[in-house]
């Protein structure tokens, strides 16, 4: 029986309606809200339709399980804060999709918290023995809540975990999320390998105090510190960097955060991207000086949160050619080997057994924003290869 295209595409626009928010196709569905615990339900029911056996994890990866040896197809479920309803979504309803209708014993999988809310592709990280329960429950997201207890959410659903052994290699479709397929006018990407990452919590601790009465000169003001950092390492990473390095600061929360006070607390991310764990070590050294040369030089004090990192990885080869084949069969010519700048549960998968991943273009590169979004015929591509592969490979 061959993919149905229809219900496929019908599959991914119920699953957008769990957090369906903002312009445009926008959702909101972090780890263990309401709308990602009602979507995995909805999964689960799915799944079981599909003739799989439904279970979900301690920590929330929810599997669709095949009888006997499978290779196992997925991505996640969990979106970004704003997120957009490909991100993730598009590789669990592929899976789903292809699961139905394959000869091949097929399991499905869609991991939790792979937006990192606790930290970074939480789900599949404890999974996949990246990180342990324990280590994991200590984590806290921005407003100090722990994993361990948002985790308790799901407890009333969780079974065991699931022995990886039974899966012969994972497969995970997934939108690109930049802009080169799109540029290209390309469908379809092989990817080759997928970067290393560190995340981390800095805070720069100053005196809070009046605004109009506390001089320039004596202020030990926390966001003229973070601003300050900011632009020195992007002085100072000048020397080191590639196009491929990227770094962010993204969340920062300012204390007390009001017009009239100078600020005593910055609590900010530092998150920083490359296909060289070595340059990521160098970046780090510098993170580290520059943030406490800054400090010093204006009476604060910085503290450095646990760093939390994934290395670099490359793709199996047997199955990035299988996808490679499969691509030239369903898009001829308009496919290309590429490596991820974005993050995904393969990452961790690939430290326990084979693993592949296939791209789709991501309409004017946007993601992680709500009006993200792929051509139907784009999408429909990426479950051919996805089919195609899967019953090359057997
Ligand atoms: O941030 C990432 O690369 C992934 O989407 N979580
Ligand atoms: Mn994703
Ligand atoms: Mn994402
Ligand atoms: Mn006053």
């Amino acid at each position: 029986m061959a993919v149905n295209a229809e219900r496929f595409l019908a599959d991914l626009h119920k699953l957008r309606q769990f957090g369906a928010a903002g312009v445009g196709k926008g959702v909101v569905r972090p780890a263990y809200s309401k709308a990602d615990i009602e979507a995995r339900a909805w999964l689960s029911d799915k799944m079981a339709e599909a003739g799989l056996t439904s279970r979900m994890d301690p920590v929330g990866n929810l599997f669709g399980l095949a009888e006997g040896r499978s290779i196992l197809l997925g991505s996640h479920s969990d979106s970004q804060p704003e997120g957009g309803w490909l991100d993730g979504a598009l590789g669990v309803i592929g899976a789903l999709e292809v699961a139905r209708s394959s000869d091949r014993p097929v399991s499905v999988v869609s991991f939790q918290d792979e937006e990192g809310r606790f930290g970074v592709t939480t789900g599949s990280a404890i999974w996949a023995g990246q990180v342990s329960l324990e280590e994991a429950d200590r984590l806290t997201d921005h407003t100090g809540v722990a994993f361990g207890e948002a985790r308790q959410a799901v407890s009333h659903l969780a079974g065991d975990f699931v022995d990886p052994t039974s899966f012969s290699g994972f497969i995970e479709m997934h939108i690109e999320q930049g802009p080169t397929l799109d540029t290209a006018e390309e469908q379809i990407g092989v990817v080759t390998d997928i970067v290393g990452i560190r995340d981390m919590r800095i805070t720069f601790n100053g005196r809070q105090n009046h605004a109009g009465t506390t001089p320039m000169h004596l202020r030990r003001d926390a966001f003229q510190a973070l601003a300050a950092f900011s632009a020195e390492i992007e002085t100072r990473f000048r020397n080191l960097v590639t196009p491929r390095t990227v770094w962010t600061i993204g969340h920062v929360s300012l204390h007390p955060n009001a017009s009239s006070i100078v600020t005593g607390r910055a609590v900010f991310s530092m998150q920083w991207r490359d296909g060289d764990s070595d340059r990521l070590a160098r970046m780090e050294e510098i993170i580290r000086l520059t943030a406490q040369e800054i400090a010093a030089s204006r009476g604060l004090t910085v503290e450095f949160g646990k760093m939390l990192g994934l290395e670099p990885v490359a793709m199996d080869r047997r199955l990035a050619n299988a996808l490679a084949t499969s691509a030239e069969k369903v898009s001829p010519g308009r496919w290309r080997r590429m490596p991820s700048g974005a993050l995904h549960d393969a990452t961790n998968v690939a430290r326990i057994m084979p693993v592949s991943m296939l791209f789709v273009p991501s309409i004017g590169g946007i993601s992680h924003a709500f009006d993200e979004d792929t051509d139907e015929a784009d999408l429909v591509a990426g479950l051919h290869v996805l089919e195609d592969a899967v019953s090359a490979i057997g």
